[in-house]
């Protein structure tokens, strides 16, 4: 566990409305991976689904520091980025439904969300192997004087590959302004952390290239919004790279298709402890900024979000016959 905390509600100078903001995204980034659970269950979504439930805050306190202007791309866990960054849940739910409205038209289902109008810039299933994309994304915003930070997303089993090392050097080396962000939830997979990677500090593998680097609670949504935006200022600011580990939890299985017999229950349990929504919940009360009224009225508006997504998705067309040469590389 570990990693740097924030400040109390009241002293992060943000307003109640912003405040509530984070929680009402939180909730229904939860609510929406257990919607999209119980419909892959039911045989309504195929293919893989890997579910976000307690990295919520990861997602919502690292997006909310960047300007729309900004560039996020992601590890195939997406759904609570792509919701964090603004996407229609509608649409998102359509997708992993293979139905002609999703944000990839029913092309990509969960690991390729994409919306290139709202920078969001997938969704990628080879781990690892969007890191070098993103430092291509931090090269062009530098070349055409864009002034974009790239958020650049990946899992802890993400860094002990290759791209992994090229792209920290290479964004070193080209001063590109790309924040690495690795979500350390302790496995990759059935392989626990420590099992794969020579150090468990992997904040520390940043040092080898001279990279600022950090770790952070990433069950605390403030403490994840703090150090982003010092990382996002870093990068804008013409300081180049800058890496963050947060350390965070998956509570369910790598996927659906996960038995879970590599970890104890008394592991997720302890964890469950620390999960962000709750933590949220309890700090925002705490301080007066929540009532359970406004509590009772998220999570009713969150739950309708959901059910309009599901019906939306339900109603949606499929792509049609013609779409199955589009949008792949091959010639046929
Ligand atoms: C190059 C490559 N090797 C293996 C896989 C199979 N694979 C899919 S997810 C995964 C684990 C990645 O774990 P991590 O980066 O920690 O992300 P998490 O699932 O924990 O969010 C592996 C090995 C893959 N997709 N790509
Ligand atoms: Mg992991």
């Amino acid at each position: 566990m570990g990693g740097k905390t924030a400040t109390k509600v009241g002293q992060s100078g943000l307003d109640k409305k912003t405040l509530l903001n984070f929680l009402h995204q939180m909730l229904l980034i939860r609510k929406f991976e257990d919607k999209a659970g119980e419909l892959y269950a039911r045989g309504k979504i195929a293919g893989f689904l890997h579910l976000y439930n307690g990295e919520e805050a990861v997602a919502v306190g690292a997006i909310s520091a960047l300007e729309p202007h900004d560039l996020v791309i992601t590890h195939y866990r997406d759904h609570g980025h792509a919701t964090a960054r603004g996407l229609d849940v509608k649409r998102l739910m359509a997708e992993l439904f293979g139905k002609a409205t999703g944000v990839s038209k029913g092309h990509g289902g969960s690991m390729h969300f994409f919306d290139a109008t709202l920078g969001f810039y997938g969704g990628w299933a080879i781990v690892g192997g969007h890191l070098p994309l993103a430092v291509g994304l931090g090269l062009a915003s530098n070349y055409l004087r864009k002034n974009q930070v790239i958020l650049c997303i990946f899992g802890d089993g993400g860094t002990n590959i290759g791209y992994f090392y090229e792209s920290l050097n290479v964004a070193k080396l080209w001063n590109v302004p790309v924040v690495f962000l690795c979500e350390n939830n302790l496995y990759g997979m059935g392989t626990a952390l420590h099992r794969a990677s020579a150090i468990r500090e992997v904040y520390r593998k940043a040092a080898v290239f001279d990279i600022p680097a950090e770790r952070v609670d990433g069950m605390d949504v403030l403490a994840m919004r703090e150090a982003t935006v010092k990382a996002v200022a870093h990068a804008r600011g013409g300081g180049g790279p800058y890496f963050l580990e947060a350390m965070t939890y998956r509570f369910r299985g790598h996927s659906m298709a996960d038995p879970i017999l590599y970890r104890d229950k008394s592991e997720v349990e302890e964890w469950k402890q620390r999960d962000p929504i709750i933590l949220f919940q309890q700090r925002l009360r705490e301080e007066g900024v929540l009532t359970p009224q406004d509590l009772e009225q998220m999570e009713r508006e969150t739950d309708e979000l959901v059910a309009d997504a599901v019906k939306f998705a339900e109603e949606s067309p499929e792509p049609p016959l013609s779409d199955l040469h589009e949008d792949i590389y091959a010639n046929p």
